[in-house]
């Protein structure tokens, strides 16, 4: 693996899971391949779970890590050309460069801004360091893709499903706050590339894009939707159309134990806890989300030891 940026890069999902399942049975079997290398961790916004499960797996692997808070401290500019006699301190292009020299790999997260959908849609940040670093760039979540999220959501499916082809259903749920598209984004196309029975549920006007959706039936009946699933994963997310706002917060929209049935539920945490999904169920044996953020650190240690064993 060159690059770990979208769910595509992993090119067999099913042996990628399997692997990643042995290395949570066996974690320090590869722990000298990162000798004396170093995966850098850049952080445009916080985290807590990519933040800790990431350096876990690089430490699994022997590598060193450094981890650097942006925040918005770090002014940089990514026009080409730029006349820089203004708020912009740094180039991109000089900053992923000099980065390079000092990692291995360069890990980044940079969330949208959810005002402009093209700049988003650009990727800009992610995109930048892909362009001019000169070594291999992870995605700890962009714009619009959480890739590692959505690698150990296959992950946490594949050990706890009775069935061969278990029904999946992804349901968006009311927040506060308007949010990214990006775990959404990011689960749809990794569910697409599984042997599953897989469908979205959403009020209208939250429809995600249309490129990542493609034909995954998508209904906005969450009754309906939820009858006899195998896993109900909860998300919420602002819309695509209206881009970046807050339709609706229906409340009854909320996961409940009742609604959930006999399915597994899941979430990518951080969750608001009585808004997008009751405490009952959160805390019932239902939920398997704390599962699901441990497997956080075996996709990450499968993504890291692939771009390794390249190197
Ligand atoms: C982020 C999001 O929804 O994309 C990160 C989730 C892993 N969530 C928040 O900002 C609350
Ligand atoms: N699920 C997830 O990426 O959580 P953090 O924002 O805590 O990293």
């Amino acid at each position: 693996m060159h690059k770990y940026t979208s769910v595509f890069d992993i090119l067999d999902v099913d042996t990628a899971v399997k692997q990643a399942i042995s290395l949570k049975k066996d974690p320090f079997k590869y722990n000298h391949l990162g000798k004396n290398k170093t995966l850098v961790m850049l952080f445009f916004n916080s985290s807590l779970r990519t933040r800790l499960s990431t350096e876990k797996a690089a430490q699994n692997l022997g590598l060193n890590v450094m981890v650097l808070n942006v925040s918005n401290a770090w002014k940089l500019e990514f026009e080409d050309g730029a006349v820089m006699n203004l708020d912009t301190a740094e180039h991109i292009k000089d900053a992923a460069q000099v980065v390079s020299q000092y990692a291995d790999i360069i890990a980044v997260r940079a969330f949208p801004e959810l005002k402009n959908k093209a700049i988003d849609a650009s990727e800009r940040i992610l995109n930048s360091f892909v362009n001019y670093a000169t070594v291999p760039v992870v995605n700890m979540e962009s714009a619009t893709a959480h890739p590692l999220q959505a690698f150990a959501d296959a992950i946490t499916i594949e050990e706890l499903k009775l069935k061969k082809q278990p029904k999946v259903v992804l349901t968006w749920a009311p927040h506060p706050k308007a949010l990214p598209h990006a775990v959404a984004n990011s689960f749809v196309k990794m569910m697409q590339r599984l042997d599953v029975d897989f469908s979205i549920v959403h009020p209208k006007g939250y429809e995600l894009d249309p490129k990542v959706t493609k034909d995954t039936p998508c209904s906005f009946n969450q009754e309906a939707a939820l009858a006899d699933a195998d896993f109900v994963y909860a998300k919420n997310w602002s819309s695509y159309k209206n881009y970046g706002q807050v339709m609706v917060q229906d409340e009854n929209w909320m996961c409940t134990k009742a609604k959930i049935a006999n399915a597994k539920f899941m979430h990518c945490l951080p969750i608001r806890r009585n808004v997008v999904a009751e405490d009952a169920l959160l805390d019932s044996q239902n939920s398997v989300v704390i599962q699901q953020a441990n497997n956080r650190t075996f996709a990450a240690q499968y993504v890291l030891k692939s771009i390794l064993e390249q190197q």
